[in-house]
């Protein structure tokens, strides 16, 4: 498939499509910087927004896009918005509870995309499996009523899916994960992708040392690019959706700019087996403390 640009898209289990790089707002704070930032990735050319409960931004991302659809024209529809659940509010009920508050802090009829956002809360360590069954019957409903046009999940792996699948009507259609250098988690994307999910990448640079390695500054110099965009750009060759995060514009214009190079094999292959970052190691949601 062909990536040429912010709004080219790949299709889920679905049918419905999801432009092939998001914004992310993850440690984005509340209020004008979060607000700014969506405003401006929406300015430029970004069509897809992933937040979540747990990010406690919903209420200045869902200003935005309203704000940003009545300033320029553009249609809903064109807009792919996510948000997830959060483990306080794993269950049925609760799960029908977070789904309408989500919409009401964002001030939106329908999300294209609904994630439970951790399978294993430290609440409900020893009874996961049954509230996530739970969770994701609750999103069934929501799906079929029309509020969640996808559902997926996020930092799942492969037991945490098959423990789902066994009641699951509606297949996951994206896992999202944590996908940067030296952390590709390839064999995870392979499972979920063999179960027709799409898989998206958060926290594309990892940061820790990532702009001062002599790496990554070797391949920016190669390349003519800057190190978060040969992240990026890694990430989609990957075969992630990246969902880059940035409070600054001129980073939020440059991280988009990723559609007119491409890196060679053996550098993607070097990028994934990356050490020595100190990147925060992608947690383990069997032992999290939360
Ligand atoms: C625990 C939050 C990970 C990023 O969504």
């Amino acid at each position: 498939m062909e990536l040429t640009s912010l709004t080219s898209t790949y299709t889920l289990a679905n049918g419905n499509k999801i432009p092939c790089l998001g914004f992310g707002t993850w440690q984005s704070a509340d209020g004008d910087e979060a607000y700014n930032a969506v405003l401006s990735a929406l300015k430029n050319g970004y069509r897809h927004i992933d937040t979540a409960t747990a990010y406690e931004n919903e209420e200045s991302v869902g200003r935005a896009i309203n704000d940003f659809l009545s300033q320029s024209g553009v249609k809903r529809e064109e807009l792919f918005i996510t948000t997830k659940l959060w483990n306080a509010d794993h269950g049925y009920e609760a799960t029908k509870k977070a789904i309408e508050l989500s919409l009401k802090k964002m001030k939106l009829d329908y999300l294209d995309l609904y994630l439970i956002h951790w399978p294993n809360p430290l609440k409900f360590r020893d009874c996961w499996q049954e509230m996530n069954a739970g969770s994701w019957r609750a999103m069934e409903e929501a799906y079929n009523e029309g509020k969640l046009k996808a559902l997926g999940l996020s930092n799942f792996r492969q037991h945490h899916i098959e423990a789902l699948l066994k009641t699951a009507k509606i297949k996951p259609m994206v896992n999202q994960l944590m996908v940067c250098p030296g952390q590709a988690q390839r064999e995870l994307c392979d499972y979920s992708r063999s179960l027709g999910m799409l898989v998206e990448g958060y926290s594309p640079m990892g940061t820790g040392k990532i702009f001062s390695s002599s790496e990554m500054q070797a391949l920016s110099k190669k390349y003519g690019r800057t190190i978060a965009q040969i992240c990026i750009r890694w990430s989609l060759q990957e075969g992630a959706i990246p969902l880059p995060k940035s409070v600054r514009e001129e980073r939020i214009i440059e991280n988009g700019k990723v559609f007119d190079f491409e890196l060679e094999k053996a550098d993607c292959d070097m990028i994934a087996s990356l050490t020595g970052l100190e990147i925060r190691q992608n947690r383990n949601p069997d032992e999290a403390p939360f």
